[in-house]
């Protein structure tokens, strides 16, 4: 074992002082031992082995369910480098903070350390961490989502002098009064306590990959970012791949696993990715990978009807948290196929009968599920070099002002269009759900850094690529007035995705708006779409001026709350739209 390592270890002994130390390799074994653990001391619970094979159900502290957005911090020196939309602490503070924290927190318990790496072993984008927690649970986790165990310990080898993330993460008593999700992009470290729940705890998702992970790329030049990542083959056997960044919650798992409807004979959708995308230039095209090697997908909703292939991913090996456990030991949720069962235990583990007034599945229950589940895994998800991007897609939940697509005229453009986007909030974060809130690139909770520099990073990026993705948004979530969703979403996204990939190819036609390419009517391949007027449909690709205009006011609102770190391109980009739609109104 590399000596860093052993060092660090024994250090994070001394200060949390657990009763034993559990080195974790990878193996079969080692999980059936957790497991078998884990079923003793009711940190799981076994599922009837023939209606959910190898599966396991998880119940986190009611007061611990989501990420914590208002408890995570970004530990860089100054203030400045963290910029105006992250909590930032000092860093000797904090770690003081922190080891007080965890002062004899693991006594009477197992200190487990975790190997992993993030990305295909054979890329030059992959990372190395280690995490060290003192939850089976979140060791049976990254077991799932990342590739963990002897793999990484070999890749670091012995040179004290490798790259590595230490992540270090403790229960503590689960206080929300106690729960501090901490990152030191400087020292490569993250340390996490008091909670024991998905984001906050799997230190190598948003922790790793994305808030430490965007700060290397930018050193690095290279962009982390909040995308799944899908392949498109049409008919006619060519392929394109494109990465979407939708908030949390937006989408992302369900468009990765699209099953396009009977119409689109022929058109294969299949998953790189569902939730993180890093991405590199060579050839002067932007290059993707996935870094994990799981999903930890949002239950409630999932259904066949919504996403057969994340029902065929987690018909086995699957760790779910928050879901409801029926009489006859499977899981249920709110949307799932068939009728809701006559009694089941919810989530908090109370009695649960279709007249309850709660949910019996928490609306942020997750499942976890190895990709290899996946009946439409791309065959490339192991490729090192990644995939080429032709188009990325940002979107989010907008009950209005946000046609169905539009295109945007360029990079710089695009980059706008990420910069400003906006959703409508989830419950995959605690606090208010179904509030409009600026998410740029659906990082706004994810990026490590100053948010300025992260605009300027893709403009940069932008300059850089010869062969530049396209970029798009969409919104599948626009309402009519009676507040109905107006598009069928789910398997019908193959319509706006089709249009996206002729895009690509230069083969098809838009209407030149105020704010962007959008499909006019005869654009779009509507044969066989049910529920949708065409009243609807051109409602769907409205762009209302009046409601443009409360939206430009909003973009401005939001760069200057921003303090004054937005690059002037993006300010320029402002003007130009606002520009564009006096003259329209003009004309
Ligand atoms: P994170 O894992 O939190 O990053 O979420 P995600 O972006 O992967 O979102 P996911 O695909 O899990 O979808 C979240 C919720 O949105 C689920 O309840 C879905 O049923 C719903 N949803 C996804 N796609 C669509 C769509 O096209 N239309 C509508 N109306 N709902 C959708
Ligand atoms: C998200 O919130 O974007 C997720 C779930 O993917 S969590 O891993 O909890 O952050
Ligand atoms: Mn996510």
């Amino acid at each position: 074992m590399n000596q860093a390592v052993l060092d660090w270890v024994h250090e994070v002994e001394l200060l949390a002082q657990p009763e034993n130390i559990f080195w974790c390799d990878g193996s079969e074994r080692e999980n059936e031992f957790l497991i078998a653990e884990s079923l003793k001391q009711n940190v799981l619970i076994k599922l009837n082995e023939k209606k959910a094979p190898r599966s396991y159900l998880h119940r986190s502290n009611p007061n611990d369910v989501a990420r914590v957005e208002q408890f995570t911090f970004i530990c860089t020196p100054t203030k400045a480098e963290a910029g105006p939309t992250n909590n930032w602490s000092e860093p000797g503070e904090t770690y003081s903070k922190l080891r007080g924290l965890l002062k004899g927190a693991m006594r009477g318990r197992t200190m487990f350390v975790v190997p992993y790496i993030m990305g295909p072993p054979d890329s030059s984008l992959t990372k190395i961490g280690f995490e060290i927690t003192d939850s089976k649970y979140v060791v049976l986790s990254m077991r799932i989502m990342t590739r963990m165990g002897e793999i990484a310990v070999k890749r670091l080898g012995s040179d004290p002098k490798a790259e590595w993330n230490r992540g270090v993460h403790s229960l503590l008593d689960v206080n929300p009064e106690r729960r501090f999700i901490c990152h030191f992009p400087q020292d490569n470290t993250i340390i996490s306590v008091g909670s024991g729940y998905g984001g906050n705890v799997l230190l190598s998702k948003k922790c790793l990959a994305l808030r430490i992970g965007s700060y290397l790329a930018r050193k690095q030049g290279w962009l982390a970012e909040h995308m799944l990542i899908l392949g498109v083959e049409s008919p006619a056997g060519k392929k394109h791949y494109v990465a979407a960044a939708f908030p949390s919650a937006c989408g992302k798992t369900n468009f990765a696993m699209l099953i396009p409807p009977k119409h689109f004979a022929g058109w294969k959708v299949t998953t790189v990715g569902d939730d993180i995308a890093w991405m590199q230039i060579r050839d002067g095209r932007l290059w993707a990978v996935n870094p994990e090697n799981g999903y930890f997908g949002v239950v409630p909703g999932t259904s066949c009807k919504s996403n057969p292939n994340a029902m065929k991913s987690i018909e086995r090996d699957t760790l779910y948290t928050n879901v409801a456990l029926t009489d006859d030991g499977d899981v249920w949720w709110e949307g799932k196929d068939g009728a809701p069962p006559k009694h089941a235990i919810d989530w908090r583990g109370n009695d649960w009968t279709p007249d309850s007034k709660e949910k019996a599945a928490h609306p942020n229950s997750r499942f976890a599920t190895p990709m290899r589940n996946n009946p439409v895994l791309d065959p490339h998800v192991e490729d090192g070099k990644g995939v080429p991007i032709s188009a990325i897609i940002f979107g989010g939940r907008r009950s209005d002002t946000m046609p169905l697509v539009f295109q945007a005229f360029d990079w710089e453009h695009g980059t706008y269009i990420g910069a400003t986007m906006a959703s409508e909030t989830t419950a995959a974060a605690t606090g208010a759900v179904g509030k409009i809130r600026r998410d740029p690139m659906a990082m706004l909770p994810f990026c490590g850094y100053n948010i300025g520099d992260y605009f300027r990073h893709w403009l940069e990026t932008g300059k850089r690529l010869t062969n530049p993705p396209l970029i798009f948004h969409v919104n599948w979530f626009r309402k009519s007035a009676d507040g109905k969703f107006l598009w069928p979403g789910f398997g019908d996204n193959m319509r706006v995705l089709e249009w996206i990939i002729d895009r690509c190819e230069g083969r098809v036609g838009a209407h030149e708006s105020a704010i962007g390419h959008i499909p006019r009517m005869q654009d779009l391949d509507l044969d066989e779409l049910t529920g949708v007027t065409p009243n609807q449909m051109r409602e769907l690709l409205n762009v209302n001026a009046e409601e443009w205009q409360k939206e430009i006011l909003d973009h401005a609102k939001f760069f200057e709350s921003l303090g004054g770190v937005v690059p002037p391109e993006l300010e320029k980009q402002r003007e130009n739209l606002a520009a564009r739609f006096k003259s329209s109104t003009r004309a």
